[in-house]
């Protein structure tokens, strides 16, 4: 029952996140925007009215008990189906073929990313409830972090070398968004989150099934793994060799060395009319024009690199860390921190490719979101950090 709970509170999360934009490859990383913000109030989202808070998207009343039946349900637009009117953006997600070599490593290639003394956190935050703030100071050791999300033939490999079954395989069902299943498993579900009705329990969906038994990976074997728990992410970072990154360290990550700005990229959500993440366009959650290219995931290289050479670290799948959930954090300097020592939900950052800012303003790096570690859904992945290089 905890982990409907926490499903149902992940649920909420995933309607929070949206918006990014990229280049391609290592050598088209974003410059430094040492532009101030001449467009921020013309790209962020500054009326109260326009972004729900957590309470307004039922995020916090989500709850196992909140599951009620669908048959009156008006039933709502399949955007699976809606073919993608792509402005900008098509040709900027078209990557070299030689760049699509490193995508066959069972494992990602990692970047360092420098140490020293930081702030994590905003005085500005989008989102007050979440705990984006108060903006504190923070000293990093350098890390390595992995350029992009766990691909799924990633966890493949990690699943063949070792014969690990998932916790959504072993609860033998995940969330997923509605508007990605066909009608043939939708006319089977009976039920739905009373808070946010379009995330669906799917029997049968898992990493391999993303939209359950009449779905797979084939086509997608360079899009992030979904459906993996907490303790999924955690063993797949194990087996190589390294560990899932502090929320410190991907929140460092995620600014790419710059300052103050809230899109790994800048402050422009689009800067020169190109999308630089993997986020909803359209009236969520009935229509998704795909005007960045993609109504569900994207290619984990998808979009320019950050400052640091990493890829949809907002956008395209939210991203587990170490962390503990709290919304209270000290205003003193700490070193390396992990967060609090115990807790019932881990953070995760980032956004989706459900995020639209209507409703779910969490693309921005000090945005933040939870979900009980047994969670699993169909925007939820993670990538990996390390001490050392591997
Ligand atoms: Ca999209
Ligand atoms: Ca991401």
């Amino acid at each position: 029952m905890s982990r409907w709970s926490t499903v149902v509170a992940f649920v909420l999360l995933a309607q929070c996140i949206t918006v990014l934009l990229c280049l391609e490859g290592p050598d088209a990383v974003v410059p430094p925007d040492t532009d101030p913000d001449p467009d921020l109030d013309l790209v962020v989202p500054r009326d109260p009215d326009s972004v729900v808070p957590p309470g307004g998207c039922g995020c916090q009343s989500l709850r196992r008990d909140s599951v009620v039946d669908t048959e009156e349900e008006g039933g709502m637009a399949d955007s699976s189906s809606v073919k993608p009117a792509v402005k900008y953006s098509q040709s900027m997600n078209e990557m070299p073929s030689d760049l699509r070599e490193d995508d066959q490593d069972t494992t990602s290639q990692m970047v360092l990313i420098p140490g020293g003394e930081l702030t994590m956190g905003t005085d500005d935050p989008g989102i007050p409830p979440d705990g984006e703030g108060p903006r504190r100071p923070v000293g990093l050791d350098p890390f390595y972090m992995d350029t992009q999300e766990v691909s799924n033939l990633q966890f493949r490999a990690f699943v063949d070398s070792t014969g690990y079954i998932t916790e959504a395989e072993q609860y033998g069902d995940s969330f997923v968004f509605e508007g990605l299943l066909s009608e043939s498993v939708k006319s089977q579900i009976t039920q739905a989150v009373a808070a946010a009705p379009w995330w669906l329990p799917v029997k049968g969906a898992n990493w391999k099934n993303p939209e359950g038994p009449d779905s797979e990976i084939t086509e997608r074997l360079d899009h992030p793994v979904l459906h993996v728990s907490w303790k999924d992410a955690e063993a797949y970072c194990s087996w190589a060799h390294k560990r899932l990154p502090t929320e410190a360290e991907w929140e460092h990550a995620c600014r790419g060395g710059l300052k103050d700005r809230l899109f790994p990229w800048g402050n422009k959500l689009k800067p020169k009319e190109q999308h630089y993440a993997n986020l909803w366009q359209g009236d969520f959650p009935k229509y998704n024009s795909g005007e960045d290219g993609y109504v569900q995931t994207s290619p984990v290289k998808s979009f320019p690199a950050n400052g640091y050479g990493l890829y949809n670290m907002v956008g395209n799948a939210w991203e587990w860390t170490s962390d503990w959930w709290t919304v209270y954090h000290s205003t003193d300097r700490q070193q390396n921190p992990t967060g609090p020592s115990s807790g019932t939900d881990r953070v995760k950052k980032g956004g989706s490719y459900m995020c639209h800012k209507s409703y779910c303003y969490r693309y921005r790096c000090a945005a933040r979101s939870q979900n009980t570690p047994d969670s699993s859904a169909s925007n939820l992945g993670f990538r990996c950090a390390s001490a050392e290089p591997r």
